[in-house]
């Protein structure tokens, strides 16, 4: 016979006598030391880091992390940025396996760290814990955010350093040849760390001469794409791109020609080691930081052909998508790398993603010349609205329909996912009456261009 279900009393009075519950209730509760800023940094140097700093969550530059930060750990209220050298020479060699292998080992190292220092506190009694150092992980959310905090943003806002022209952080001593982690904590520390007081970055613009595909402008400009195509080629959706060969090819003969042997042993390296990243020459040429200069400060001729000349004058492929300022650049700056034409695989799934998209796949060059207004109106569950201007090379996306629009557009959003990534035609869309534009349709082929797939 089954016994009867226990009574909410009953049941209260049964936890009670659970031994673990007795013996806890007989030791007071573990009422965490406060933690000086010093004993913090103190605890990521003996772990093994380079550098540390902690900072409020409070901090401006964070605010857009906060949301972040707070559904990774809900008591989140400081974050304590890790730093950890690389060896330049190694990041510096054109065999990118000397310089991949390097990232590989200082990236494992800096987890380690991280997760040394965020045990640490925890057993202080300050719940902590320690994101990924590395690849956006959180693929779920692709193609919008995919990490649980910006490394960047925190190491900044910690004082360890700032941002290069080339979007990575230079730390004041060790330069660009660093990797970043960061603990969230709910530890509170008082006081603010000491403004750096200057930019690590030495305007040198090597970077910008330095990257085979031109994604770094002298202004400031980062074109993420570009980046994205040809460094990420063999992971994360470049992957993906690579197996959408496979499916479209006719035969064993047609995938050799889309896919050269060497790429798909290269390919199998990434998956059975790790990700070979196909550049960071950004990184490897960067002279800034007090450890990193004297070369650089005594004899700049030297520097260029000892550090710079290597990697530019490598023959390579270098991946870039049909008709992006990519491919141009390569074309032009460096004829002697063997120009490689992949499929962007940076593909909307959303009405919002398509929007907040935009902006990483923008292509300077074919905008060149085109002022114009679109208007959008895109059928989920509800009406989705956005206006896009692109005037002569500058693009900006608003929400709602701001002002007058040169072409109109309204389609259910699949619909016009479908026509921009090639699965279906506009032609098709137009005549069975699943896309209706209204003003002028021949500059719907003038913003396609500027965001070529
Ligand atoms: C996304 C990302 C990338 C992207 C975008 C790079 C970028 N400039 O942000 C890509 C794939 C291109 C990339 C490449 C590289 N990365 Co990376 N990357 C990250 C990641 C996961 C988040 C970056 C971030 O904070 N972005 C937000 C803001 C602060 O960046 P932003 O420059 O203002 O904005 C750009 C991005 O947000 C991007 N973006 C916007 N929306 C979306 C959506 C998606 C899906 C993606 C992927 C990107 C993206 O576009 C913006 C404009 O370019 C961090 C790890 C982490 N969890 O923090 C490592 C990190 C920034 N990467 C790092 C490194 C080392 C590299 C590479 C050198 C890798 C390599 N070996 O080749 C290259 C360098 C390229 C470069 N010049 O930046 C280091 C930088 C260390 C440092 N000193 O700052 C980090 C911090 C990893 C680490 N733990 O150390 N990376
Ligand atoms: S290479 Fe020169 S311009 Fe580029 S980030 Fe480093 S110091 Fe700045």
């Amino acid at each position: 016979m089954q016994s009867p279900e226990p009574t909410v009393k009953g049941s209260r009075a049964a936890f009670e006598q659970h031994p673990t519950v007795v013996s806890l209730r007989g030791r007071p509760s573990l009422v965490p030391a406060p933690l000086t800023r010093a004993r913090v940094e103190q605890l990521a140097r003996d772990g093994g880091a380079d550098d540390a700093g902690i900072v409020s969550i409070d901090h401006p530059d964070l605010k857009e992390e906060l949301p972040y930060l707070r559904q990774a750990l809900p008591g989140v209220r400081s974050v304590i940025s890790l730093v950890l050298g690389t060896h330049k020479e190694d990041i510096r060699s054109p065999a990118r396996s000397v310089a991949n292998g390097e990232f590989h080992r200082v990236g494992e190292r800096m987890d380690e760290i991280a997760a040394r220092v965020a045990q640490g506190l925890s057993q202080l009694g300050h719940a902590s814990l320690n994101p990924p150092m590395a690849f956006p992980m959180e693929m779920d959310a692709f193609p919008g955010r995919t990490w649980v905090v910006s490394h960047k943003k925190v190491a900044v806002a910690a004082q360890l350093g700032r941002m290069g022209l080339h979007r990575s952080v230079i730390h004041p001593r060790l330069g660009s040849f660093v990797l970043l982690a960061t603990v969230l904590t709910e530890a509170e520390v008082e006081g603010e760390a000491e403004p750096l007081g200057f930019n690590p970055c030495v305007s040198c613009k090597l970077c910008v001469a330095a990257c085979p595909v031109g994604a770094i402008e002298p202004e400031g400009a980062f074109h993420f794409s570009a980046c994205y195509d040809h460094n990420y080629r063999e992971f994360m959706t470049g992957f993906g791109d690579v197996l959408e060969q496979v499916a479209e090819s006719r035969d064993r003969h047609e995938l050799r020609e889309r896919v050269p042997i060497a790429e798909t042993a290269s390919l199998w390296q990434s998956l059975s080691y790790k990700p070979s990243y196909k550049a960071a020459y950004c990184i490897a040429v960067c002279p800034a930081g007090e450890e990193v200069m004297r070369p650089f400060l005594d004899d700049r001729a030297a520097f260029l052909r000892s550090v710079v000349k290597p990697l530019t004058s490598k023959e390579e492929p270098v991946y870039v998508v049909a008709g992006s300022d990519a491919e141009e650049h390569v074309r032009r700056r460096f004829p002697h790398k063997r120009l490689r034409v992949v499929q962007s695989s940076l593909r909307p799934t959303s009405a919002r993603g398509f929007f907040a998209g935009l902006p990483l796949t923008f292509q300077r060059g074919p905008a060149r010349g085109l002022k114009a207004t679109f208007h959008f109106e895109l059928l989920e569950t509800d009406v989705i609205r956005a206006t896009v201007v692109i005037h002569d090379g500058v693009l900006t996306v608003h929400e709602g329909l701001v002002g007058d629009a040169d072409v109109y557009v309204s389609a259910a959003t699949d619909v016009w996912l479908d026509i921009v990534t090639k699965k279906r035609s506009a032609v098709w869309a137009l005549l069975t009456g699943r896309l209706k534009t209204k003003g002028n349709r021949s500059l719907l082929d003038r913003f396609g261009a500027c965001f070529p797939r």
